[in-house]
């Protein structure tokens, strides 16, 4: 087998048949699960060839009762999204249907922008927290379309995609059948990726029945699709939180610089004793730049509080590493001009200098403070990154 060893422990491998271990819906074991910590929100995009069992699969896995089989009315083809509310979470699922193999290039767009829209949102609840694709291991059809048009894409995007090999019940060579198509797609996209995919490949069964010699077909494969799903996103939330943070804080004190160099050009410098004007503009400066420090660590606070929402969600994550933000200097004192300490000389060496001082030299000198600060503070978290 090529099966990768990338990820978390023994749990990969033939799945476990489970027995009665979920109620119906499943709901029993949400409850199990998610005790304390509940995102209030879950994306969930579906994908796959039409009937390989996408709706049965989300039923499965979380517990919903959508409409599945065939001859069910049908509003339009496409990317529908259906907003389920369970246990105190809004479920936003992005199931497809009525696709074709053909219809993919048309689909690859809508696809990709809607994941990388979402995906690169700076809130975790915009992001997609599962995408499955689905293949059916009864037909074992793998089309070149689905692999060049959607999963390499999705892959190449950075984002996370599990495939669910539906249909896993045991039948005709079955067996043989899954491995070979575990085989073949991470051969396939190891050359198409010029990588290991880092895939995870899960057989599952979604719907219990009985064969046709009456023997009980158990579901199987919930538990390692809900944890490959939950692997992927504390992994996600590992790699793009600290670029997140990043991106706010350059915004925040460009924005800081902006406004700083606008007072200014335009704040007001009186003739004499030009330093004590100088001075109050300096103060608002280095006071804008206490208050960005302090929105920038709010930011980071509500970046993490919705972090760990999500990492405990599964009752067994470690919330954040507090180590988690770039870190770069603090510094809270943009310069402005030394004053005189001393009482009559002092005050008569401030008079006669601020009349050798011009207004436009004042603004030109703290303005270069001003970006040489900005600079400074941004190439401090560059070097430490
Ligand atoms: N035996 C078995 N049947 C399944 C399994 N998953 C789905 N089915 C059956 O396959 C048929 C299609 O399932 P759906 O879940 O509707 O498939 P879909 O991919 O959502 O189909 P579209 O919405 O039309 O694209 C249904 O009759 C399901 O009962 C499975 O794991 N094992
Ligand atoms: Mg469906």
């Amino acid at each position: 087998m090529t099966m990768k060893s990338w990820n978390r422990t023994g749990t990969r491998g033939a799945a476990k048949k489970e027995s009665g271990a979920y109620d119906k819906t499943g709901e029993q074991s949400e409850e199990n699960n998610h005790k304390v910590h509940r995102p209030s929100v879950r994306n969930i995009l579906v994908l796959g060839k039409t009937g390989v069992g996408k709706t049965s699969l989300l039923n499965y896995l979380y517990g919903f009762d959508l409409p599945v089989g065939a001859g069910l009315p049908k509003t339009g083809k496409g990317l529908h999204e259906n907003v389920i509310t369970r246990n105190g979470t809004a479920y936003h699922i992005f199931d497809t249907w009525g696709i074709e193999a053909d219809s993919l290039p048309e689909w690859r767009k809508e696809v990709l922008a809607l994941v990388r829209k979402r995906n690169t949102s700076p809130h975790i609840s915009d992001w997609f927290h599962a995408v499955y694709y689905c293949f059916s291991a009864n037909t074992a059809r793998i089309e070149a379309a689905e692999i060049d048009e959607i999963l390499v894409p999705l892959l190449q995007s950075g984002c996370k995609v599990i495939v669910a090999l539906t249909n896993a019940e045991d039948g005709f060579r079955k067996q043989e059948k899954i491995e070979g198509m575990k085989e073949y797609l991470q051969a396939e996209l190891t050359q198409r990726l010029h990588r290991d995919p880092k895939l995870e490949i899960i057989p599952v069964v979604s719907i219990a029945g009985e064969t046709l010699a009456g023997d009980p077909i158990s579901r199987f494969g919930r538990s390692e699709a809900l944890e490959a799903a939950q692997y992927n996103l504390t992994d996600d939330i590992e790699k793009r939180l600290p670029a997140i943070y990043k991106m706010n804080v350059m915004n925040k004190l460009g924005a800081w610089k902006e406004r700083s160099l606008l007072l200014l050009a335009n704040g007001k410098i009186s003739f004499v004793l030009n330093n004590n004007s100088a001075k109050q503009l300096i103060d608002l400066i280095n006071y804008d730049l206490l208050n960005t420090f302090g929105a920038i660590d709010a930011d980071g606070d509500k970046l993490e509080e919705e972090a760990n929402e999500y990492l405990l969600a599964a009752g067994n994550k470690k919330p954040m590493d507090r180590r988690w933000r770039p870190e770069f200097r603090r510094i809270t004192y943009v310069k402005g001009y030394e004053y005189s300490k001393g009482l009559s000389v002092g005050l008569a060496v401030d008079v006669a200098s601020s009349l050798l001082r011009s207004a436009k030299s004042i603004r030109e000198n703290l303005s270069r403070r001003v970006i040489k600060t900005h600079a400074a503070i941004i190439e401090s978290m560059q070097k430490k990154a």
